[in-house]
């Protein structure tokens, strides 16, 4: 499943800091201890393990000889708006195409409603166009200007 579902994070560089650790989760505030990539010597990364259609959730720490610093706040960020016929907004006609193929199992795309690329139309992704309904593409890009905003509290 691709059709651009990876989610590009930047973050603010801090002079001290020799790596980065990114953290994700698909829960808020459930990232967990274990990095989803790191040590990162630039600024910026690639996810493009998400999952088109779903929420993550993500922090970033950075490391200095003292060693690995606070989290970040986090950020959120929807993997793929789900804007099933590209007009630019979540509306009516998306969720109309959603229940006409709901429960369908086979031959199923991300046009026809399967946001999660798992095969089948069914209640995980309603709920998703549920969640963005009425959401326009200027929305979807404000939430990646937040992300591109991510940054992390001042430690030491
Ligand atoms: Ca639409
Ligand atoms: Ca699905």
């Amino acid at each position: 499943m691709s059709f651009g579902a990876a989610i590009a994070l930047q973050w603010t560089a801090l002079p001290a800091a020799t790596a980065y650790y990114v953290y994700r989760a698909t829960d808020p505030g459930a990232e967990g201890a274990t990095p989803l990539a790191g040590p990162i010597s630039g600024t910026a990364f690639t996810d493009s393990s998400a999952v088109a259609g779903r929420v993550y959730y993500y922090q970033v720490t950075a490391m200095n000889a003292a060693g690995e610093g606070d989290r970040s706040e986090e950020a959120y960020a929807v993997s793929l708006l789900p804007d099933l016929d590209g007009d630019g907004i979540v509306g009516f006609s998306d969720l109309l195409t959603l229940a006409q193929h709901f429960g369908q199992k086979s031959l199923v795309t991300f046009a026809d409603g399967d946001l999660n690329g798992d095969g089948v139309v069914d209640f995980t992704d309603l709920l998703t166009l549920a969640q963005h309904f009425g959401w326009t593409d200027d929305a979807f890009s404000q939430q990646r200007l937040r992300l591109a905003i991510l940054q992390r509290r001042q430690r030491g």
